[in-house]
């Protein structure tokens, strides 16, 4: 973990990738560990609100029959189904009444693992000025890694909150792996002591 201070400046924002409950154990999709996510992303929550810098939350947003779900021949078991109870946010996750929800995947027959992808995120948040993403929440390696990749891609700086994240780890090491890439494309890899307000 770099030793240095990353000062929080105007222009920043913080992305919450899909903190459901269908991603926390006992939902239906779950990822190991992915509750711990919520108190260390409440903690970058309280430090963004405090500074009145955006907060995103994005959200796997899926009809009954989505593509990605086994029945219909994709990878994953039904989750996050638009509406149900398994799509909520985590309730001790500390989402600001103003934050910016992104739903995402929303179409029958595509997946979508990036919050950008065909959302109004990138309008949004060039809209805002932000040019400096911290991202993190679930999982790791797939919508916080597509969610990061494509924001640099859309030439914004990413902050990956190391400490805020967690992987399916489908295959043994995804996780990891994913955080090379993210690092390896140029995301900076931060946890909270590294923050200054
Ligand atoms: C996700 C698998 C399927 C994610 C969404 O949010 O990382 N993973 N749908
Ligand atoms: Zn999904």
């Amino acid at each position: 973990m770099p030793e240095e201070t990353v000062h929080l400046q105007t222009g920043d924002a913080l992305i919450l990738v899909d903190v459901q409950l269908d991603f926390l154990p006992g939902g239906r999709l779950a990822v190991p560990r992915g509750d711990e996510v919520v108190p260390a992303l409440n903690r970058y929550v309280a430090v963004f609100r405090g500074l009145t810098f955006p907060v995103v939350a994005t959200r796997d947003w899926h009809p009954a029959d989505h593509c990605s779900f086994r029945e219909r021949g994709g990878p994953w078991p039904p989750h996050c189904v638009a509406g149900s109870d398994g799509a909520r946010f985590a309730p001790r996750l500390d989402l600001p009444c103003e934050a910016h929800i992104v739903s995402k995947a929303a179409a029958q027959d595509k997946d979508a693992y990036s919050g950008f992808e065909g959302t109004d995120l990138d309008a949004w948040l060039k809209r805002a000025g932000v040019r400096r993403v911290f991202v993190g929440g679930l999982a790791t390696d797939y919508c916080v890694l597509n969610t990061v990749r494509d924001a640099l891609r859309l030439d914004y700086a990413a902050f990956l909150l190391a400490d805020a994240v967690r992987a399916v780890d489908v295959q043994a090491g995804d996780g990891t792996r994913a955080m090379e890439e993210m690092r390896r494309l140029g995301a900076r890899c931060i946890e909270f002591g590294n923050i200054a307000a």
